[in-house]
């Protein structure tokens, strides 16, 4: 059984101390939820990651890096490995996010080989994706997906699989307030549930969690999650406050 997921990316933002305050209130507001098959997982920046395991050691929170460079090491000055990763005791990397799409130049190729790292490092990979809002009003929404999906993806085997979350995040809905209603996101992601089992068949398809991204917060989160095909949510904003964080995660 697939699980549900709700993975906060805190971006660029929280220095360390601010960090830790961060998890240490997340892993208070949780302290009494029954978190059954759902996983929370944050994501601090590079150098706040030690610090966040530390702070939320014990809980049920997870941590996860925001990006990795997919080479294993030497003069690529300003990176990190997946290998430097796991060695600090993270166990999985959002890869593809719509902003290091827009502002480093990521593409389907080059996310290919950084997921190809990750799984060989033993990282669990949450991929992102989504369609511009020029592409939505074009209705080419399925076939950008698809184009993302299977140039970074459909390379790997169907066991590869085991280590994927698939994380839609149509980038008109990414920090502009605005969301993708309910519906929207069911009809992408049940499209994307079916063009994995094309290619794998159902039960990898099935056994794939898919997450929905892009403004959730805790007023639009129960009406999203209660959706059959959306697994959990990638949290932006709503996850830098350890209140609004919990309560996306109580509404799944
Ligand atoms: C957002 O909701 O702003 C996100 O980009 C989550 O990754």
């Amino acid at each position: 059984m697939r699980s549900k997921i709700v993975a906060g990316n805190w971006k660029m933002n929280k220095n360390v101390a601010e960090s830790k305050a961060l998890a240490e209130g997340l892993v208070n507001e949780l302290k009494d939820v029954a978190l059954d098959n759902t996983r929370v997982i944050v994501s601090p920046t590079f150098v706040n990651l030690t610090t966040v395991l530390a702070a939320t050691e014990g809980s049920a929170v997870e941590v996860a890096a925001q990006n990795m460079h997919q080479e294993a090491n030497g003069a690529y000055t300003g990176e990190i490995s997946a290998e430097m990763l796991t060695s600090a005791g993270i166990k999985t990397v959002i890869l593809g996010h719509s902003e290091r799409r827009e502002y480093f130049g990521e593409d389907e190729a080059l996310l290919a080989k950084k997921t190809d790292a990750a799984l060989a490092n033993g990282l669990e990979v949450i991929y992102c994706f989504g369609e511009v809002k020029e592409e939505r009003e074009a209705n080419t929404q399925e076939e950008v997906v698809a184009k993302q999906i299977s140039g970074a993806l459909f390379h790997l085997d169907a066991a590869a699989w085991s280590n994927i979350v698939l994380a839609y995040e149509p980038v008109w809905a990414i920090g502009t307030g605005l969301t993708a209603s309910a519906d929207q996101a069911q009809e992408m992601h049940a499209f994307i549930r079916g063009f994995v089992a094309n290619k794998y068949g159902a039960e990898v398809a099935e056994n794939v969690s898919i997450l929905y991204g892009g403004s959730c917060k805790p007023s639009n989160a129960e009406e999203i999650f209660s959706k059959p095909d959306v697994d959990g949510g990638l949290i932006g904003g709503a996850s830098l406050v350890a209140a609004d964080f919990a309560a996306v995660i109580k509404a799944i």
